[in-house]
């Protein structure tokens, strides 16, 4: 349908980009930092798993431990993302940095200190932080002691990380977001990552096969009370806190017209997506969601006071990632592909990245209609990108064509959307400058517009350099969208 609206981007949208702190500090045993979950992850490749161990190995390569070396190159890194003109940077706080075991009755001031010279820098390159407080990591200490979240006396651990957060960065930090990705402890993995739950089976991450949804549920039943505690009282704390959930989101088409497929698509939409930012928006679990603990004999084990705990703690903004679509159908005879956490089926229209995730900007526009329809909340995309092997030509340069016209693209679905009526504030394109892979482990699968001099087996100078897309975006931002 030709449109007569010239979409644009609003005045004071956020431009900038994201990040996790345990895929860019390093540092991991320094400024008096506890062991996190992350610290226990080996590399895998493209095709194996990465591994989880319960004990140091000097022997094997665990890329968070000097990740990119921001913890002491955050000063340089900064003044590039001013550069490039973000008014806006999505980082994480190492949870280890501040409370180094996760129980300990004080915080460390140690770590407190690292993040208040990280908010300085940012403030002196003019540049609003928005935190995640937990980014698939969480001391260790935790996962051993309690099995992570599967305990609920991780939730007190917790909200005393974020009342030491939100006192401390009262007036540093307005952006808050609980917990990355909350709805991958919906699917059967994740529990390590998100839920710091030690896995039976193989060790490797991605091992389905011991998999336990009645303690995955439970778990994540633990993180939306959390949750909700956090966002009443960080709104004590400061009422001008914006609080935000922070969901992958999964777009899923059903493969064909067949009224099944379509259901399948609706059923993964509302179990994979909906359920988490349903408790989290609206302060309720779903019907769709009883109804599944229902047929799959999950009984949550809930306090009294829980219903109204989330019902108090509504966020006030919703953010998600999106990097692909995949299609489902009844027919199980069909190709799968790979996406960001889930797996689906392949779509015949689309083309896929190095990594096998399908590219379908459309998708996010779809999705963005599809998320403000249901929820009329502002509404932030704080990962999109292409994780891609970037070659560096003799005189340093980096032409990196392909990124730009992956993100050009999102960039005009974004447009389209807003000019559909989605309030959406802000964008922050993931790994903004080259970190370690959540899912692989690996240096190679690269989303920066700056380039980090470091290859899958940690060996390099660490020296920064800009890449074509550096160029690009700089212009992105200076227009407010204009100039793509
Ligand atoms: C998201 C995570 C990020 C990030 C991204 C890209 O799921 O929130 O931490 O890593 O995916 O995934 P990968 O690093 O596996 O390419």
């Amino acid at each position: 349908m030709m449109s007569t609206v010239q979409p644009t981007f609003p005045k004071g949208f956020l431009w900038g980009g994201a990040t996790a702190a345990n895929q860019l500090e390093g540092g991991y045993d320094q400024g008096g930092k506890g062991l996190s979950t992350s610290d226990m992850l080996t590399a895998g490749t493209h095709t194996t798993s990465r591994k989880i161990t319960t004990a140091l190995d000097p022997t094997l390569n665990y890329p968070s431990h000097e990740a990119i070396d921001y913890y002491h190159r955050y000063k340089e890194d900064i003044a590039l993302f001013g550069e490039m003109g973000f008014n806006v940077f999505r980082m994480s706080i190492a949870w280890s940095r501040i409370f180094p075991n996760g129980d300990d009755l004080e915080p460390s001031e140690e770590g407190l200190l690292f993040y208040d010279q990280v908010f300085a820098e940012l403030k002196k390159n003019n540049i609003e932080p928005l935190v995640t407080i937990s980014h698939y990591e969480a001391p260790f200490a935790l996962a051993q002691k309690y099995n992570g979240w599967s305990d609920r006396r991780v939730i007190d651990c917790y909200t005393r990380y974020c009342e030491t957060l939100f006192t401390r960065y009262k007036d540093t930090v307005k952006y808050w977001l609980t917990f990355n990705e909350i709805n991958i402890l919906t699917l059967p993995f994740g529990t390590f990552l998100a839920g710091a739950m030690i896995p039976k089976g193989n060790g490797e991450l991605v091992d389905t096969s011991q998999d336990d949804p009645q303690a995955r549920y439970q778990a994540l039943h633990h993180q939306f009370v959390a949750s909700a505690k956090a966002v009443k009282l960080g709104h004590q704390i400061n009422p001008d806190f914006k609080i935000g959930c922070m969901i992958a989101y999964m777009c899923s088409y059903p493969l064909t017209s067949n009224p099944e497929d379509v259901i399948l698509a609706q059923q993964k939409d509302n179990l994979t997506n909906f359920l988490c930012s349903d408790v989290q928006v609206r302060g309720a679990y779903p019907g769709f969601a009883k109804r599944y603990f229902a047929d799959q004999g999950i009984k949550l084990v809930m306090e009294p006071e829980d219903e109204q705990i989330l019902k108090e703690g509504c966020v006030d903004y919703y953010t998600f990632s999106y990097y692909s679509s995949t299609c489902v159908s009844a027919d199980p005879d069909q190709e799968q592909v790979g996406g960001n956490l889930s797996m689906g089926l392949k779509n015949p229209y689309l083309k896929a990245s190095d990594w096998g995730w399908q590219i379908d900007p459309q998708g996010l526009r779809w999705s963005l209609n599809n998320i403000y329809n249901r929820y009329q909340i502002p509404l932030m995309l704080v990962e999109n990108g292409l994780g891609a092997v970037d070659e560096v030509e003799a005189n340093g340069s980096i032409h990196d064509d392909y990124r730009i016209e992956y993100l050009k693209q999102h960039v005009i679905a974004m447009q389209e959307a807003i000019a559909d009526g989605v309030d959406l504030i802000g964008y922050t394109p993931w790994g903004c400058i080259d970190l370690v892979s959540a899912g692989t482990g690996e240096m190679k699968k690269r989303y920066g517009f700056i380039y980090v001099d470091k290859d899958n087996e940690g060996k390099g100078t660490l020296d920064r350099s800009r890449k074509d897309s550096f160029f690009w975006y700089q212009k992105v931002i200076e227009s407010n969208g204009a100039v793509l």
